[in-house]
């Protein structure tokens, strides 16, 4: 992957790129592929392509299993997912939900004509602060949207605390926290729902995909009927309830027990990946990377993100993106600008706008760095060497990027 021994001068410097293919953030971890075949063969022998097949029932199973939860209710995509917990909980009005997060948590719930009310985020978590979200309670809040960003547990007890006081239900939005466990208790346990992405990009992928998972089977029925266009199945032709369609394919579903049969060695290769950049970055001024709190049990080790203090790095993070990016390695700003800067929140009159000190703040110093199957030992020990000559070399990188602007993230 990377282009010989290492070269002394950055390619943003005029050197050549480290790496003659891009090294990505969110390139997909795959199963084994002839594992996946065999139940590509069951699909085409039981031509059942889709509508709760044999195949999503069996992951469904799986995934309970997995995760020791009643119901995981597979979806087409982590999205609608969202949607369906949202409303299957009876959220409306108004809705506390954290701004740092990917845009689909605003967006599930302004889709449905509900306001995101953004909350502000704990300085070392980076999820949601409950001390900070009681002040957003009014009338016409219904719910709490909490993330689990980045895999790191939300506090929990907080936030059950918060709600059970003024009558709210909570759905975790817990995207980036698939084979996690807080405090011994596994990620698909809490509040009234989780919600899980199995996106491309996400630890565990079933292509597109999500879950809903709940201990409660009254939500569970509900969901299911959601999902299915309000078809309740007990008369039949009959449409119970207002639904949409938000089933999984049977050939997501192969993707997905396949993936379950390899997910230990996943796991395991970015833990390896996440302990060479702990070994790598480590001492080099201004970047820190965020480690995982105790209270993290199991962790899926998918994020390697790290937050870049510019007066002590040389450089902003938006500086070491132009960088990196000179090298073939497309580290991400995930999540820049934060959603209340984004397209509708950000408009004057919506709202959600609030001021955010804390997101402000993270939002202009994170930055995640490639992981995965696809990146190894090598390519981390690369990465972090060229971020350290960033740093070594950064009056030069200043004065070179003068005036340049960063391609986006
Ligand atoms: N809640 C949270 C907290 C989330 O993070 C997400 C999704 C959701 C809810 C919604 O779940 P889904 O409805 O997506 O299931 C990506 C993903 O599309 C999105 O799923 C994810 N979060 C978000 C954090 O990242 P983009 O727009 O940044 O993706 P994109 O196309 O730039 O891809 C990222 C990188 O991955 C690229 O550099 C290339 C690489 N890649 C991507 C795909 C799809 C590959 O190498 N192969 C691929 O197949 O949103």
């Amino acid at each position: 992957m990377t282009t010989g021994p290492v070269s002394r001068t950055l390619a943003v410097l005029g050197g050549k790129p480290a790496f003659a293919r891009p090294l990505h953030v969110g390139r997909p971890n795959l199963p084994d592929r002839a594992a996946f075949l065999r139940y590509v063969d069951e699909i085409f022998d039981s031509r059942w392509l889709t509508n709760m097949g044999p195949l999503v029932r069996r992951f469904e199973e799986r995934l309970c299993e997995f995760l020791g939860v009643r119901y995981c209710i597979p979806i087409c995509n982590g999205t609608i997912a969202l949607e369906l917990a949202t409303r299957a909980v009876g959220f409306r009005g108004e809705v506390i939900v954290p701004s740092f997060t990917f845009i689909a948590s605003a967006h599930s719930l302004q889709w449905q004509e509900m306001t995101p009310v953004f909350c502000d985020i704990d300085e070392e978590s980076l999820t949601l602060d409950p001390a900070l979200a009681e002040d957003l309670i009014t009338p016409l809040t219904t719910g709490i949207l909490p993330v689990h960003v980045y895999g790191n547990p939300c506090d929990t007890a907080g936030i059950e605390s918060l709600a059970a006081r003024h009558g709210l239900k909570i759905v975790y939005d817990a995207a980036h926290a698939f084979g996690n466990r807080i405090g011994g208790d596994p990620v698909g346990s809490f509040g009234s729902a989780e919600v899980f992405s199995f996106h491309a990009t996400k630890f565990f992928n079933t292509f597109e995909g999500g879950a809903i998972s709940t201990n409660d089977e009254a939500l569970a029925d509900k969901v299911r009927l959601m999902m299915n266009f309000g078809f309740g199945g007990k008369v039949k032709d009959s449409v119970d309830y207002l639904g949409t369609n938000g089933k999984m394919t049977e050939i997501c579903a192969a993707m997905g027990l396949a993936m379950l049969d390899c997910i230990d060695d996943i796991r395991e290769t970015n833990r390896l990946n996440f302990e060479s950049y702990g070994r790598g970055l480590e001492g080099i001024p201004g970047i820190s990377l965020l480690t995982p709190p105790s209270s993290l049990t199991a962790c899926n080790w998918q994020y390697v993100v790290v937050r870049v203090d510019a007066a002590e790095f040389g450089l902003t993070r938006d500086d070491l993106v132009s960088v990196l990016e000179a090298e073939n390695v497309l580290a991400r700003r995930y999540f820049y600008p934060g959603c209340h800067r984004m397209y509708p929140y950000s408009e004057r009159r919506h709202p959600a706008i609030r001021s955010l000190p804390v997101t402000e703040r993270v939002t202009s110093e994170i930055l995640s760095l490639p992981t995965g199957q696809s990146v190894g030992a090598a390519d981390v020990a690369r990465i972090c060497e060229l971020m350290e000559m960033a740093w070594a070399q950064s009056s030069a990188v200043r004065a070179a990027l003068a005036g340049k602007e960063i391609s986006g993230a």
